[in-house]
């Protein structure tokens, strides 16, 4: 067989393979193969030299002809393989850029922590400071020091954590189960006048219900100066359920008794839900009670030095998550310690909630 043919035979084997490639490393293969140094063409074209002169010429255009074919056949295959190679990377790299984005986890305030800053916040602005005592008590101020001797009927009113430990000349060491104690540590260190509210936990020996924890906050507060009168406890409290839960809301005290304050009292705030029509939040009765009260008793003054014939004050007491739930219309009191992140997370929600509430809506 000629040269002429052999050629001829070699480009269209060629180019037929080449159609069929797909993948880079067998271009390459191919590309050694018919066009590399050692390749079929120049075993060809090596073919030239053995020919007679005057066929020289002819073959060598052929050759040629055949090199620039198969070279540019080439070329193209690789702009086709680098296009397919393109095309298959932008589809698998797609982005759906209609897709919502990943929301960023934000944190919530603690429904509790966020009910005491507006707590604090209102009798900050009444001029009164916050003070902070140990849950770890002693008998003496839990109860004594608050008229609550130990054979006292009215410790029945509080359960009690008592804690493993030998008893001091203060009593027995106990968890404490109100912030009143904190009247007598505060007394017991300042002179009159004094203005303070004292938020922190309490704790209670008694079974867990939709409005009773064993583990709960309590808000104290007590001002005592000379001629400090009922009417200042009816007018700072009234101002703060006013601050809390609207202008508009209406206030009332009864009597109520708790050993450490003569007279002593229990406010509450007509129903928000319902206006006091009466409703299933106020259970029908229109009102909603949300703290005790009084005037601080003699007895308590006197414990702590201040002279009772020149200084009186009065002193209440509030439980922040039965407010909390009020305002933000939670039914128990359990999923506030529960740890469920999906109730913590719908304090936002519950703004809304609140805000419709308001608006006579929900
Ligand atoms: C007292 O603890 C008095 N120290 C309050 C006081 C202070 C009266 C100063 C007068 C002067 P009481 O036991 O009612 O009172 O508790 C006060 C508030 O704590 C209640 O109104 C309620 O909101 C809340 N509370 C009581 N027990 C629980 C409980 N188990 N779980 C959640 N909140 C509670």
């Amino acid at each position: 067989m000629g040269i002429a043919e052999d050629l001829a035979a070699l480009r269209e084997r060629g180019l037929a393979q080449l159609a069929a490639i797909s993948e880079a490393e067998v271009l390459e293969e191919w590309r050694t193969r018919y066009l590399g140094r050692r390749g079929e063409l120049t075993q060809v074209l090596r073919g030239l030299g053995a020919l007679p002169p005057e066929e020289r010429p002819a073959a060598g255009a052929a050759g040629n002809r055949a090199k620039e074919a198969l070279e540019a056949a080439y070329d193209d295959a690789v702009e086709r393989l680098r296009r397919a190679a393109l095309a298959a990377a932008i589809e698998r790299e797609r982005v759906d850029v209609t897709l919502p984005g990943r929301t960023p986890q934000v944190g919530q305030v603690h429904p509790t922590t966020r009910i005491l800053r507006e707590i604090t916040a209102i009798f900050a602005r009444m001029g009164f400071d916050v003070a902070d005592g140990p849950e770890v008590e002693w008998d003496y101020y839990n109860f004594e020091a608050l008229n609550i001797p130990p054979d006292h009927p009215a410790r029945d009113m509080w359960d009690t954590f008592y804690v493993d430990a030998p008893p001091s000349e203060r009593g027995a060491m106990l968890l404490r189960t109100h912030t009143s104690p904190m009247q007598i540590r505060v007394m017991d260190r300042y002179a009159p006048p004094v203005r303070v509210i004292v938020p922190g936990k309490v704790y209670r020996y008694e079974a867990i219900s939709a409005r009773h924890e064993s583990m709960f906050y309590q808000v104290e507060g007590f001002a005592v100066d000379r001629n400090i009168t009922m009417a200042d406890l009816k007018g700072t409290l009234a101002r703060f359920a006013r601050a809390l839960f609207g202008e508009e809301r209406r206030v009332r005290f009864r009597c109520d008794y708790f050993p450490f304050v003569e007279p002593g009292a229990e406010m509450a705030i007509d129903c928000h839900l319902c206006n006091g029509a009466g409703c299933r939040l106020c259970s029908q009765s229109g009102w909603i009670e949300i703290l005790g009260a009084g005037m601080i008793h003699p007895k308590v003054l006197q414990v702590v030095g201040y002279d009772p014939g020149v200084y009186s004050g009065f002193a209440f007491g509030m439980g922040p998550e039965r407010i909390a739930m009020l305002k933000y219309g939670i039914e128990t009191i359990r999923l506030f310690y529960a740890n469920d992140l999906r109730f913590l997370r719908q304090l936002r929600m519950l703004d809304g909630a609140v805000a419709r509430a308001d608006a006579g809506g929900r």
